[in-house]
């Protein structure tokens, strides 16, 4: 395996103008003929026809109707002697493959007796020879055939203009796809579904067929993703004039996928845990998930299909975009300010938690990569996530309005083109002359070509006889593989000063008037180190800075703990509230980590922390947030949230995770014990949120109501209280919504009660025909607190339960991704848990690379764990490393691990 570059870019010597395939659709053994109209691309120089295959079996060449010689270059199908002159040519190519023998669950395959199809990145290539690659758009017809028996529905992209009956009870259906588009897009669904079916005008007056697909048992789980669907429409007509540009809009759900969903042109394809909700079955976060991806799928349709890459690297072009849409949706949809602010925190928490890392680890990348050995690796939180604060920082430049019409321009100019990162910015920009954006646009590019997390510093100095406060901010960014020195970013630092008391400062800068003092505006950071003089400061102020995160940056600034105190309970940015409730937090982790270093008894981290590592100020403030009737319970519960395991990690220079853990252990129980009579408030006040709803507010209430319950089940552990636990097993029993009965669950398995594995048996018999609760019960196990090490041979046995499949990628992420990120448990000082890890990548390897490669990843910090865990990490990586035929995704993920 070799690596791509994006500098050896080349447009392709041939286009394809039109396709007409023809399925005989067969689990060993389909058929597949593919008729294509090609031409020379006039502006390069001629080169033979190269079309991209793999595990394909081929049984004819035809040009132009005629036999005609080829041959092989490894995977590829080269044709040398086609006709010259600028007539197009006359393809026909008629392979066959075994779509049963898909375990990769790309291209072609068979889940549960349908067929489905995944092509993004090139999976195309498996179903037949094609310029697989996608700035090559072309026009599809599809004509499927199969048993009508087996096969009822037959689904491609576009319009259905044809069908009917065969022979031998066998029938067909002939689709059109009215746009044109690349290869990745193209999707086919066979076998024997149902749909909700809906009909939608829009604001434009156009009718539209939408409907989901799914498997019979499973229609009345559909509404809220039917409901997700139609807001999304109305959503991007509403607030970028984008409207459906199909007759029919279809989803169809499936079991078995790699992924969460596949926005292939007008047929997306989804994993059923993004589609398929009720309230006996699915959770607030299950159902807010469901909205957002469907969001991000729907609005592919511009982003994406109706323009799309010039090639992979631009991967985040469309991703980074879309995301940034569909995070959007969600707020707006969510409504409230708060709300709002809610899902923005949750955002920030995934960048912060995942990307942060990947960014500083060995598989660090810019936004758009320069090079790549596998392309499925590159599916990552930084094209997706970091991809999408880089939108957004570029709408924070140039306003909402502005930004709605940069995306106006880059849709009038690109419209039906394969484009790169560089046309999206450029239109943002032009259509905002004079904005901070257009006046910077070649250094704002580095965020798309440097990788790693800048730091900001800020430094603030003032002075009392001329009023006068001086903000100094600071960038740097640390080197990353290839990247020895990065050069300065354009950094928008929304920000605010607050008086000690909590009240807000007029913001004038040295030399403006007084009149257009703001409460709170944007910097632009755009030098290695500026300075900001504020006048008319009436006191040394408390900095709010990066607002809403306005940059995807590490802020450091050195707060007084009373500053913190100040922010969390005045600021009137909701973001920066909750920032500064986790900076207390985390410097009280910080703290306790590095006192206790230098005595530190490694043999035992249980109670090693004792219980008064908070400060009686900390704990003052999480009772008033906790007792606030004015705030928004969801945003009670993220403030209630002490820092994760994984981000406290990322701050230290060498991670013992077990000490972490134990450290997050010990803040947890002593917030419990502490505050446990404004939990058991908190539990009254919330715990009945009456018919179920899946909404901001009602969600809300759960999650702080469930939050309580397991705080009240982890202080009865200690204090063997058994009032709480057994609340929580009733609620188990009885809860009326999944939400609910999950808490109550995972509140006693991990407060480690002894009524966990009863209430976890009742859980199983109760659900046992539903994939996707079933997949919530293996997940909890996996996930389990670490008692004495009982996880990992809970989480061996349950391989072996008869409703384990390795197979299914839902199950597989289940239990043993869950497990596998479970720092407490995973990380063992026998290795244990890094031998399992080995085991099972190389096994799921067999079978299912991208799969695979996505557990490869667990340990790409291993470098920063402490001893015995990085010796063993470094030789079980090195042990998957020694595995000759490995897949090229592993083999690209643990050789960047060990360089
Ligand atoms: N575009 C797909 C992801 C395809 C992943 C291929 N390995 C889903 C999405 O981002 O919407
Ligand atoms: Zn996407």
């Amino acid at each position: 395996a070799t690596a791509i570059h994006r500098a050896d870019y080349q447009a392709p010597s041939w286009w394809i103008d039109t396709v007409d395939l023809t399925f005989d659709l067969d689990p060993a053994k389909t058929r597949v003929l593919n008729k294509m109209r090609v031409r020379r691309n006039p502006d390069v120089a001629a080169q033979p026809l190269r079309l991209d295959g793999d595990e394909l079996n081929l049984a004819r060449v035809l040009v132009n109707g005629a036999g005609t010689s080829f041959k092989m270059d490894g995977d590829q199908l080269v044709l040398e002697n086609l006709p010259e002159g600028g007539e197009p040519v006359e393809l026909e190519i008629f392979t066959t493959c075994a779509p049963i023998k898909n375990t990769k669950l790309m291209g072609l395959y068979v889940s549960e007796d349908t067929f489905f199809t995944q092509c993004e990145a090139e999976g195309f290539r498996r179903i037949t020879y094609f310029l697989d690659r996608p700035d090559v758009m072309a026009m599809y017809t599809v004509t499927l055939r199969a048993s009508k028996a087996q096969y009822p529905v037959l689904l491609s992209n576009g319009n259905l203009v044809e069908s009917g009956e065969l022979e031998d009870g066998r029938h067909f259906a002939r689709w059109v796809d009215p746009h044109k588009k690349p290869s990745y897009l193209f999707a086919l669904v066979a076998g024997k579904l149902v749909a909700r079916e809906q009909q939608i005008r829009s604001r434009a007056g156009n009718e539209h067929l939408l409907q989901v697909f799914v498997r019979p048992g499973d229609l009345e789980k559909t509404e809220h993703a039917m409901h997700s669907l139609m807001h999304a429409i109305a959503w991007d007509e509403a607030r970028f004039g984008l409207s459906l540009d199909l007759d029919r809009f279809m989803i169809v759900a499936t079991s078995d996928f790699n992924m969460g969903a596949m926005e292939n042109k007008g047929l997306n394809i989804f994993n059923t845990k993004y589609v398929l909700a009720s309230q006996a079955t699915a959770t607030d976060v299950d159902y807010a998930n469901i909205e957002s991806v469907v969001g991000h799928e729907y609005f592919h349709n511009w982003t994406g299909n109706r323009v799309t890459c010039r090639d992979w690297f631009q991967l985040s072009l469309k991703e980074g975009l879309t995301v940034f849409r569909d995070q959007e949706f969600s707020m707006d949809m969510a409504g409230t300010p708060s709300a709002r602010a809610v899902k923005r925190i949750d955002d920030v928490r995934v960048l912060r938690t995942v990307q942060f890392p990947e960014d500083a680890g060995p598989m660090a990348h810019p936004v758009r990569p320069d090079s790549y050995i596998e392309i499925n690796n590159f599916y990552t939180v930084t094209i997706y996530e970091k991809g999408a604060e880089v939108v957004r920082m570029q709408h924070n430049l140039v306003g909402r309005e502005g930004f709605a019409r940069g995306m106006k321009l880059y849709f009038e100019r690109h419209d039906g083109q394969a484009v790169t990162c560089d046309d999206f910015s450029q239109a943002i920009a032009d259509a905002n002359p004079g904005s901070p954006l257009a006046g910077n646009l070649q250094q704002f590019r580095r965020w798309y070509s440097q990788a790693g997390t800048p730091h900001l510093k800020a430094a603030g100095q003032y002075d009392a006889d001329a009023r006068t406060y001086t903000l100094t901010l600071t960038q740097s960014c640390a080197p990353t593989a290839g990247q020895s020195e990065k050069l300065p970013f354009v950094i928008p630092v929304q920000m605010g000063l607050l008086t000690a008391g909590g009240r807000e400062i007029a913001l004038q800068l040295e030399g403006e008037d007084a009149g257009q003092a703001a409460h709170s505006r944007m910097l632009v950071v755009t030098e290695p180190e500026q300075r900001f003089v504020f006048t008319n400061v009436p006191e040394a102020p408390v900095p709010s800075l990066l607002r809403a995160f306005s940059a995807p940056v590490v802020l450091e600034h050195d707060f007084s703990d009373a500053d913190l105190l100040t922010l969390l309970a005045n600021d009137t940015d909701p973001f920066n509230q909750w920032e500064a409730s986790q900076r207390l937090g985390l410097r009280i982790a910080l703290n306790a980590l590095n006192s206790a270093a230098a005595s530190a008894d490694t043999s035992s981290t249980e109670g090693q922390f004792g219980t008064d590592l908070l400060p009686p100020a900390f704990v003052q403030a999480m009772r008033s947030v906790l007792g606030d009737d004015r705030l928004d319970p969801a945003f009670k519960d993220l403030v209630l949230t002490l820092p994760s395991e994984s981000y406290i990690a990322e701050q230290l220079a060498e991670v013992d995770p077990q000490r972490v853990h134990a450290v997050r252990e010990a803040m947890q129980l002593q917030l419990a014990s502490a505050l446990q009579p404004e939990w058991e408030a908190a539990w009254e006040a919330h715990r009945d949120t009456g018919a179920y709803q899946p909404d901001h507010v009602s969600a809300g209430r759960r999650a702080l109501a469930g939050r309580a319950l397991s705080m009240l089940c982890l202080n009865a552990a200690r204090t063997g209280d058994t009032v709480w636990p057994g609340k929580a097993y009733q609620r188990c029993k009885d809860a009326g919504n999944m939400t609910d009965r999950m808490a109550a669950l995972a509140a006693l398995i991990h407060s480690a009660s002894p009524l966990a594995e009863q209430a976890l048996k009742r859980f199983h018999s109760m659900f046992q025909h539903d994939a996707l609760v079933l997949d919530k019960w293996f997940a909890l196990q996996g996930g389990a607190c670490d008692r004495g090490g009982n996880v990992l041979p809970a989480v061996k046995a349950l391989m072996k339960h008869p409703d384990f499949q390795l197979k299914n990628p839902n199950r597989a992420r289940s239990l043993i991704f869950s497990y596998c990120s479970n720092p407490g448990a995973f990380h063992r000082a026998d290795a244990a848990g890094y031998v399992f890890w080995s085991d099972r990548v190389i096994e799921i390897d067999g079978f299912n690379p991208q799969v695979a490669a996505r557990l490869a990843r667990v340990l790409d910090r291993w470098k920063k764990l402490a001893e015995p865990y990085r010796t063993a990490a470094r030789e079980a990586i090195a042990r998957v490393a020694a595995k000759p035929d490995l897949s090229n995704d592993v083999r690209e993920v643990v050789t960047r691990a060990l360089a």
